[in-house]
């Protein structure tokens, strides 16, 4: 078994053309098409500044790199790569910063034998990531700034996850004034996936996200997760990521050192009312929840997916 099927991405592109009448579900992205009739696991790798080492950029490449290679020993399905550019109540980033950031990573988590996904909003990281060969572009404005919807039509095949936010992360927290947040994630989505056709990017190639925690309060959150069946009728794969926030300390009553636990049962929550990818940052343990919850449903895998030590 390869690399590639070892994680459920059989790539290259051309090679896994459903065979069956009804094609399962899939994501095709730029190396791999990824098989969604199980669920997948997006591991997160964040390439901060590290304040307490003294080692510069460097050191802060070389720490990312690490925990991607430890997410993927962990079993982790894809991995998403951001420099923190637009994360809520961050300082914005330029491009060449951004770049700099994530560049060494992204070329070093490439060889790692799963779907790479670069989380950013910026039309020429999105360009020089696509150059690089990343599979996945994760733009959390859903493809909204200038440029960036036609710099993913211009590749022919990487995959695009679009994601609910409503205004921007330093002021979305204080747009939360939905008539009913369901109906217009919905929407939105609905939107943004039909420019995306017009544009010319195959259906096949699109992800839904509703957005958890992007200018929402916690009951939206959670009526999100409830009605997630609404969000499918768009008919596409929905990914979510609950994996740590704050809605789950409003729940449990934990600071977020402390939501491994609730983050799981939230992934589980998710896969359960048909999420198809959860991004995460506790790869190991959401691994193991989603073997129980598929040999509950029946489905014991035939071999591990991860190797035992
Ligand atoms: C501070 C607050 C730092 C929030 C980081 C975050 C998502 C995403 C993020 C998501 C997709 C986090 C978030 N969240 N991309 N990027 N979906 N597609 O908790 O839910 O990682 S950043």
């Amino acid at each position: 078994m390869s690399a590639a099927s070892d994680h459920g991405a059989s790539g290259p592109v051309s090679s896994s053309a459903a065979a069956s009448s009804a094609a399962p579900p899939a994501w095709q992205t730029s190396r791999y098409r990824i098989d969604l009739s199980v669920p997948r696991v997006m591991g997160i790798v964040n390439v901060t500044p590290d304040s307490f080492s003294d080692g510069g950029e460097h050191a802060d490449a070389r720490s990312a790199i690490a925990h991607a290679e430890r997410l993927v020993r962990e079993g982790a399905d894809l991995l998403d790569i951001g420099g923190e550019s637009s994360r809520p109540g961050a300082a914005t980033l330029t491009h060449a910063e951004e770049w700099r950031r994530v560049e060494p990573v992204l070329r070093a988590a490439l060889t790692l034998g799963v779907p790479v996904s670069v989380d950013t909003c910026k039309p020429e990281t999105m360009r020089a990531a696509l150059a690089l060969g990343v599979d996945i572009v994760n733009d959390i404005r859903a493809l909204r700034a200038p440029g960036a919807l036609e710099c993913v039509a211009a590749h022919p095949a990487c995959g695009v996850c679009l994601m609910h936010m409503r205004g921007d992360p330093a002021t979305m927290q204080q747009q939360t004034d939905y008539a009913d947040v369901v109906d217009e994630v919905t929407a939105f989505l609905r939107e943004r996936v039909d420019a995306c056709a017009a544009a010319g990017v195959a259906r096949e190639r699109i992800v839904i996200d509703p957005g958890i925690g992007f200018g929402k309060t916690v009951a939206q959150n959670f009526a999100l997760l409830a009605r997630q069946a609404e969000l499918l009728g768009l008919g596409l794969p929905l990914l979510a990521g609950w994996s740590r926030k704050s809605s789950l300390g409003a729940v449990t009553g934990r600071p977020v050192g402390e939501r491994l636990a609730a983050s799981v049962a939230a992934a589980l929550a998710a896969v359960e009312r048909g999420a198809r990818i959860v991004r995460v940052h506790d790869v190991a343990a959401t691994v193991d929840a989603l073997a129980v919850w598929r040999a509950a449903a029946g489905t014991i895998p035939a071999a591990s997916p991860t190797t035992p030590r």
